[in-house]
C-alpha cells in the first residue's frame, strides 16, 4: 500500500488527483460516471438515483484533518466527509469516494462534473455561494496563524498584516485565507503561496513567510507531528467561517431533500459524535444558517 501512497502522493504533487482504489475511498480524477447535475432535467430524481444506482456519490476534498482526511487505505474520512456519509446513507446512497484536489479547483470541477459534491470544508462567502448550493453548515470554525515559536513578529490578526508592509503570509491559493486578505485589500505581494500544510509551515521555518493563515483546527492537527511553531488564538478580525457540503445549483432538488435530512441527522447523537471525534463543538453550528455564513464578504 505505500507505493500505492507513494504514487499517489506523488501524482496529487503533479496536481492530479490519487488514483482509483476499488473499495470506498479514493477516485481518479479522471474518473467517470454519468454524473448528474449537468443540467439534467431531473434534478434530485438523477443525482439521488445516480448516487443510489452506483453505490456512491463523488466528492472532493483537501486531506487536511480534520476537516478531511485521507486514510492510508484510501478510505476517506473527516468531519465533513463522515457527516455527509451518514446523511447518504440515510437517503440509501451506500457511500462517499473521494477525489483529493486543491481548493481553488474545487468548484470548477463540480461545474465540470469531475465529482458530484465538496464535501472539503470549503467555508461559505459570497463568491462562493453565488455559484454552487450549499446545504445548511455542519460546522462553525475559526482561522489562526501558525508562527515561529514565541511569534516574534506579533502577529494575531490581520490588521497586522494590513499595518505592516514587511509582512508576509503563507496561503492557500483561492483558500478561503486567501481571499480575507484580499477583502482587507493587502497586496498580492504580500502573499506566498503554498499548496498544503506541509508546504505552508516550510515556508515559516524557513523564513520565507512570516505566518501562515489556515483554520485552528488545522494548524493544531499539524502541531501534533510538528511542535516546531506556535499557533495563534482565534484570529479576532476574521469572518466566522463555516460550512456544509456544496452541489451543482441545477441538483438543488436533490439539496432540498439532503437538508431535510441533515437536519434530522443534526438532532442525532451520532453527529455530536462525529464533530467532537473531529474537535468540533456541535453546539457551535445550532442556529448558523448557510444565508448567514453566505454574506461572508469575498
Ligand atoms: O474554505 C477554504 O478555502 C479553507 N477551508 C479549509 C478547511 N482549509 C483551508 C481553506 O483555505
Amino acid at each position: 500500500m505505500s507505493n500505492e501512497l507513494s504514487r499517489r502522493s506523488l501524482l496529487r504533487g503533479l496536481g492530479l488527483a490519487a488514483v482509483a482504489v476499488p473499495a470506498a475511498g479514493l477516485l481518479g480524477s479522471c474518473s467517470t460516471t454519468s454524473g448528474a447535475g449537468t443540467g439534467s432535467p431531473g434534478g434530485a430524481k438523477d443525482l439521488l438515483a445516480l448516487g443510489r444506482q452506483q453505490g456512491y456519490l463523488r466528492v472532493a476534498i483537501a486531506n487536511e484533518p480534520p476537516y478531511t482526511k485521507v486514510n492510508t487505505d484510501g478510505t476517506v474520512t473527516g468531519c465533513e466527509p463522515d457527516v455527509f456519509r451518514a446523511v447518504c446513507k440515510k437517503l440509501g446512497i451506500k457511500d462517499i469516494q473521494g477525489i483529493v484536489t486543491p481548493y481553488e479547483s474545487m468548484i470548477p470541477g463540480l461545474q465540470a462534473n469531475r465529482w458530484d459534491a465538496i464535501t472539503a470544508g470549503l467555508f461559505m462567502k459570497q463568491s462562493r455561494c453565488s455559484q454552487v448550493d450549499y446545504s445548511e453548515p455542519v460546522i462553525v470554525s475559526t482561522e489562526s496563524f501558525a508562527v515561529p515559536k514565541g511569534n516574534p513578529k506579533n502577529i494575531t490578526k490581520v490588521q497586522d498584516v494590513i499595518d505592516n508592509s514587511s509582512l508576509k503570509i503563507a496561503v492557500l491559493p483561492g483558500g478561503f485565507e486567501e481571499g480575507i486578505l484580499q477583502t482587507a485589500k493587502v497586496p498580492g505581494s504580500q502573499e506566498v503561496k503554498v499548496t498544503d500544510g506541509r508546504s505552508g509551515l516550510e515556508a515559516v521555518k524557513s523564513g520565507r513567510a512570516d505566518a501562515f493563515f489556515l483554520p485552528t483546527l488545522s494548524l493544531k492537527a499539524l502541531q501534533k507531528t510538528d511542535n516546531s511553531f506556535d499557533v495563534t488564538p482565534p484570529v479576532g478580525d476574521a469572518p466566522k467561517t463555516g460550512s456544509g457540503a456544496a452541489f451543482r445549483q441545477s441538483d438543488s432538488d436533490f439539496v432540498a431533500t439532503y437538508n431535510k435530512q441533515l437536519a434530522q441527522f443534526k438532532q442525532t447523537p451520532e453527529f455530536a459524535d462525529i464533530l467532537t471525534k473531529w474537535g468540533f463543538d456541535p453546539a457551535a453550528v445550532k442556529g448558523v444558517t448557510a444565508a448567514e455564513l453566505c454574506k461572508n464578504p469575498g
